[in-house]
């Protein structure tokens, strides 16, 4: 056995010989790949690591597509990007859902209400976002699951209540987060780079801020986290703040909208292509059609006062709100 496999790591290997289903392995896997310790003597244990999820990948693919029963917390990703709903019970996750989306969502007064994903689609200009509520994070019969949704989503909405101890909550919200090795991104931060475990986008989301002393309790979390993550306070029941809460979620996705012309013609301000912030001219070719790439010789851009149809390569990074003329 490789030297210096921390508990945690010993912990995840438990879960993963104690797993039964594909999906409760798959997250034991990626949740050992993420706690190994990186070194020489470990390289061959990351390497079976890797070798074991992309073989079950594959077969959960293949049940899924055969139309077998699904996994229950598997949700198919729709829109812009997928944002898994993650706090303690009672925390306003579900009216949340309910304020900003088409899904109806069951609130009550009572804890675990939620025991299976629900996703709703919330407009946000001319996109959509797929909010996804589930599970409270302290219910432990159905952690896996939720764990699931997480490394599955593209970034994970921490709601806090604010009038019981928000920064606490979110200490054990990293926590938690930490334990299952999921790692957080910070603000501006990208580094899908690296490959064993790129770091998850997260907003902080303060709820209730329709009650006493709420937003005392939001300064604190600004004063405590603001620095490193972008934050927003609302209140899901009243319907405060849920535009800034929209834009923030925006801003937090990290992607960017580009809008396609063809020579001669008007743009399509239709719908816009989806990319990660940092994509260049010829990753959205790729989007496109993948013979693009192979053809294309260079393109003229529209945006932000800068450009006004110049010619630029294929490596020239975009911007939100470009609109894009592709010549092949
Ligand atoms: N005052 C106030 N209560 C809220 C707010 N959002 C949710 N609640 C209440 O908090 C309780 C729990 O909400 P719920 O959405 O079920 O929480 P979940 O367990 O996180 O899904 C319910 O009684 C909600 O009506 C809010 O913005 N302000
Ligand atoms: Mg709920």
């Amino acid at each position: 056995m490789p030297a210096n496999l921390t508990p945690q790591y010993l912990e995840a290997e438990k879960r993963y010989r104690l797993a039964k289903t594909v999906p409760e392995k798959l997250e034991a896997l990626e949740m050992m790949l993420a706690l190994i310790p990186k070194h020489k003597g470990t390289d061959k244990l990351q390497g079976e690591i890797k070798r074991k999820i992309s073989k079950l990948r594959g077969e959960f693919q293949k049940k899924r597509s055969s139309g077998r029963r699904n996994y229950p917390f598997h949700v198919e990703k729709e829109g812009a990007a997928q944002l898994i709903l993650f706090g303690f019970p009672n925390v306003g996750k579900s009216e949340l859902l309910a304020a900003v989306t088409n899904a109806s969502s069951e609130i009550a007064d009572y804890a675990y209400t939620t025991k299976r994903p629900r996703p709703g689609m919330m407009t946000f200009e001319d996109i959509q976002f797929q909010l996804v509520d589930g599970p409270a994070f302290t219910d432990s019969a159905n952690e896996t699951g939720l764990f699931y949704m997480v490394r599955n989503g593209d970034l994970i909405l921490a709601v806090l209540d604010l009038t019981d101890e928000p920064v606490l909550q979110l200490e054990m919200i990293f926590d938690e987060l930490d334990k299952r090795g999921i790692r957080v991104a910070g603000k501006g931060t990208d580094d899908s780079e690296n490959n064993n475990n790129p770091g998850k986008k997260l907003l902080i989301v303060g709820n209730k801020l329709d009650m006493n002393e709420a937003d005392a309790a939001y300064r604190e979390v600004v004063k405590e986290y603001g620095a490193q993550y972008n934050t927003v306070a609302i209140s899901a029941r009243t319907r405060i703040n849920l535009e800034e809460f929209k834009k923030e979620v925006y801003k937090a996705s990290g992607i960017i909208r580009l809008y396609t012309k063809m020579p001669g013609k008007k743009p399509d301000l239709g719908s816009p292509f989806v990319l990660k912030k940092g994509s260049n001219v010829l990753d959205l070719a790729r989007m496109i059609h993948k013979d693009f790439v192979k053809r294309l010789k260079y393109a003229r851009i529209w945006g932000s006062e800068k450009y006004q149809g110049q010619k630029v390569k294929k490596e020239h990074v975009l911007e939100d709100g470009d609109i894009i003329e592709l010549h092949v």
